[in-house]
């Protein structure tokens, strides 16, 4: 078939709209129509370049919605009709890591999707013959997918897709961080460095599971009163301050229990460890850095008990996880609509990688 899609022909560049061709599902795949996408910054990452896993021309895009147009052979748990969440953290209940219970890192197909093909190894997209690659396994700037079975979570029919795509990467990475990976507990003391599409999703998390002080710490102040309406307590522009660790340890009598770096900057990596209390404090890295970065701190800081630790997906099994961040939204426990600060059409993509390079944005949603 014949679809429509957001072209990456060449790291730096514009996407370009195109109409593709679309191979039908085979065994154990599944054609998806995409409703709506979000634009994550992982997405600007891959496109800049700075990605080792970038591949070009490839369709972008990770945080989408849609529903199930047609299923291929042995597709046993969806159907035509089914609304769904692609995955580009499978959960294939099988492999080691499914397994052993310690991870959400499904492993059954990682191999291919880093390489932005299929499992059997070859792409379902194409122009003029030529193959176009998938990207992270789900390519949600295309309005029609075919996505592996596995990774793909049924959600239910009436959640409104131009919503819930965002629980496809932002609000999941950003609560899950809280829930899953820290287990945050109530009364505890978080920083949050970053207060963008993933951060503002840590601020929720943690005022939805009690925590005490809630620090948001970003370098642009527009962010400050959005961060307050999700329950941040404080905010600190490491601009207006001396040193921005030693003011967190004082604000926070002694270290943050747990801190979140949601930026993808190894500098802040190692101010959000070093802000964490002796003994016990967290930091956990959600923020992508570039190919080649690497993170510091002197040892010392483990051995007096600060814990470096990252998060993937928010820890969360999407399969199983994803239809319940849905409920939750859909009873009101958690706000997506809010976060939502642009619609733009396929035509207008381009505006939204502007818009969140320029820091006027929190998430734009495309709908198609
Ligand atoms: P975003 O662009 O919406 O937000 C980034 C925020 O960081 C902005 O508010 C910006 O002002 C702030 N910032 C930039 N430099 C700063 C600095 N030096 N100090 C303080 N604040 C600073 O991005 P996003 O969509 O929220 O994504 C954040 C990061 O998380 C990216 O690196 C993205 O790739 C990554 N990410 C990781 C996962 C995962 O599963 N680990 C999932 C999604 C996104
Ligand atoms: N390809 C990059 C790594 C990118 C990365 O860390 N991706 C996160 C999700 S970001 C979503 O916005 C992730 O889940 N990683 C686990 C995995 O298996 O990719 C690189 O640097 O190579
Ligand atoms: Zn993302």
């Amino acid at each position: 078939m014949k679809t429509r899609a957001a072209v990456a022909w060449k790291a730096g560049e514009p996407l370009t709209i195109e109409t593709v061709d679309l191979d039908g599902p085979k065994e154990g795949e599944v054609l998806v129509e995409i409703k709506a996408t979000g634009i994550c910054h992982t997405d600007y990452y891959t496109l800049s370049g700075a990605d080792p896993e970038g591949i070009f021309p490839s369709i972008l895009g990770h945080e989408g919605a849609g529903v199930v147009v047609d299923v291929g052979p042995g597709v046993k748990s969806l159907k035509k009709g089914d609304h769904v969440v692609p995955l580009y953290t499978p959960e294939c209940r099988q492999c080691k890591s499914c397994l052993s219970r310690k991870t959400n890192l499904c492993t059954a197909i990682r191999a291919t999707q880093g390489k932005g093909l299929m499992p059997d190894g070859t792409s379902r997209f194409s122009i003029d013959g030529k193959p176009i690659h998938h990207y992270m396994g789900t390519s949600t700037f295309a309005n029609h997918i075919v996505a592996p079975e596995i990774a793909l979570a049924k959600i239910r029919d009436d959640a409104p897709f131009d919503k819930v795509c965002y629980i496809g990467c932002g609000v999941t990475t950003g609560v899950g961080a809280v829930l899953f990976t820290a287990k945050v507990e109530a009364g505890a003391n978080v920083v949050v460095f970053g207060l963008g599409g993933i951060g503002l999703n840590v601020i929720q998390g943690a005022k939805m599971v009690g925590a005490d002080k809630i620090i948001g710490v970003d370098i642009n102040p527009a962010r400050e009163e959005m961060a307050r309406q999700f329950g941040m307590t404080h905010f600190v522009n490491p601009n207006d301050v001396e040193n921005v660790v030693d003011h967190l340890i004082q604000l926070t009598d002694g270290g943050a229990d747990y801190s979140f770096e949601c930026i993808g900057n190894t500098k802040v990596m190692r101010q959000a460890l070093e802000c964490c209390h002796r003994g016990w404090g967290q930091s956990i890295i959600i923020g992508v850095a570039e190919a080649g970065a690497e993170i510091s701190t002197r040892p010392f800081q483990l051995v007096t008990g600060r814990e470096w630790k990252g998060s993937a997906f928010g820890g969360a099994r999407g399969r199983t996880d994803v239809p319940k961040i849905v409920d939750w939204y859909m009873d009101g426990k958690i706000n997506i609509d809010d976060l939502i600060t642009h619609k733009l059409s396929l035509d207008q993509i381009n505006d939204g990688f502007d818009l969140m390079k320029k820091g006027e944005s929190i998430r734009s949603v495309v709908v198609y």
